[in-house]
């Protein structure tokens, strides 16, 4: 059966990270904005407001999570690069998602952010040296994350979430 709160799988990090794999992370981020356009694409508010799991975000709640948790993203790659191991903030995800903003804010709004923020991501993300990437900062909750496993991350996380939206269309038949 397939699994409704991990359609593509748990991120698992891996032990060696070769830089064609890092190049193949930056890539899928890159692309990330345009992947998250073709799923919503034609999408009525009514089916945007549906829950991709029983009890889950509506893909609204999908849509404006992603630039959130990737501004987030971003300020921790930014911290490690610059300061010796920061200890970065987390933040309660859910109750961000229960924010005014998540509802009134039109959804184009949250796919430019995206994209002008994945642009930015990038840029950087593509000048980085072997060196960088394994600059780290500290979690409060799950501990040291080397920026190229927080790479992976990421690239994970954005297409995790397109892939609820795309596993529901297809479940519904949209
Ligand atoms: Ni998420």
């Amino acid at each position: 059966m397939e699994n409704l709160h991990y359609p593509i799988g748990k991120f698992i990090p891996l032990d060696k990270i070769s830089s064609d794999q890092r190049k193949e992370w930056i890539e899928q981020l890159a692309d990330t904005p345009n992947q998250l356009r073709f799923a919503i694409k034609d999408l009525t508010s009514a089916q945007l407001d549906t829950p991709y799991r029983p009890d889950g975000w509506s893909i609204r709640q999908v849509i404006h999570h992603l630039p959130d948790s990737h501004m987030n993203a971003y300020v921790r790659f930014k911290l490690a690069l610059t300061e010796d191991q920061p200890t970065i903030k987390t933040y309660e995800e859910d109750r961000w998602s229960q924010l005014a903003d998540y509802q009134g804010t039109p959804i184009e709004v949250s796919l430019t952010l995206l994209a002008s923020l994945h642009q930015r991501f990038v840029t950087l993300l593509s000048t980085m040296q072997d060196a960088e990437f394994s600059r780290s900062y500290k979690n409060p909750e799950s501990g040291v994350v080397t920026l190229e496993t927080a790479l992976g991350l990421y690239a994970w996380h954005g297409r995790h979430h397109i892939a609820h939206i795309t596993s529901l269309r297809n479940r519904m038949g949209w």
